[in-house]
């Protein structure tokens, strides 16, 4: 009587243990590093899932705001996710007129100044090179991206996305002075449950 009963328990105890398996979330370290191996900073790292985000209304972290400081875009580069609401505060005393000519979001915003604000949309996945219509040497870049698991290089070349299903995605390592069109090297990446890591290196200007 003891054989059947044990392999009755676990067969009933087999099925949630292998739904738990396929569910468990994955993680991916990627570091991205120069031609000559050094590390890069600021460069955006997304993955998005074969077929595109289903999940809902993506939210990050961070503050969805760009803002104008010492006659710089701070923070440089941010990433954004597609359709939200960017705030371009001005903290100098000095006046600033933010635009862009990229295809993904042409728009300028008429003077203005200290501790006053604006705000734009950006419907389209894609980077928003910044500019400022008064001082020539201000750039600052947008990242509209369509997936949650998005996010920059720290100092040391390296980004940690995790939360995702195992499965198909498609890699994009975004940097303004990527030497690739659009800044872009894009690849297929296969993510196991647990933990992955990719190493890329990036070509730049
Ligand atoms: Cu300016």
């Amino acid at each position: 009587m003891k054989g059947p009963v044990f392999i009755l328990t676990t067969s009933a105890l087999a099925a949630p243990l292998a739904a738990a398996w396929a569910a468990a979330p994955a993680a991916v370290q990627v570091q991205i590093v120069d031609e000559r191996g050094l590390p890069v900073r600021d460069a955006v790292v997304e993955l998005t899932p074969n077929g595109g985000w289903r999940g809902g209304a993506i939210r990050f972290g961070w503050k969805s705001a760009m803002a104008q400081k010492s006659v710089a875009f701070v923070p440089g580069t941010l990433i954004v996710p597609r359709g939200s609401a960017v705030a371009f505060p001005n903290l100098d005393s000095v006046r600033h007129s933010v635009y862009s000519f990229s295809k993904a979001a042409r728009f300028e915003i008429d003077l203005y100044g200290r501790d006053q604000t604006r705000s734009h949309s950006f419907p389209v996945a894609g980077t928003v090179a910044l500019g400022c219509n008064i001082h020539d040497q201000m750039r600052g870049y947008l990242r509209v991206v369509d997936t949650p698991f998005a996010a920059k290089t720290d100092q040391n070349g390296i980004v940690r996305l995790s939360g995702m299903a195992a499965g198909g995605y498609q890699l994009t390592v975004w940097h303004a002075r990527a030497r690739a069109p659009g800044g872009e090297l894009k690849r297929a990446l296969a993510v196991g449950a647990g933990a992955n890591s990719q190493k890329i290196a990036l070509k730049l200007r």
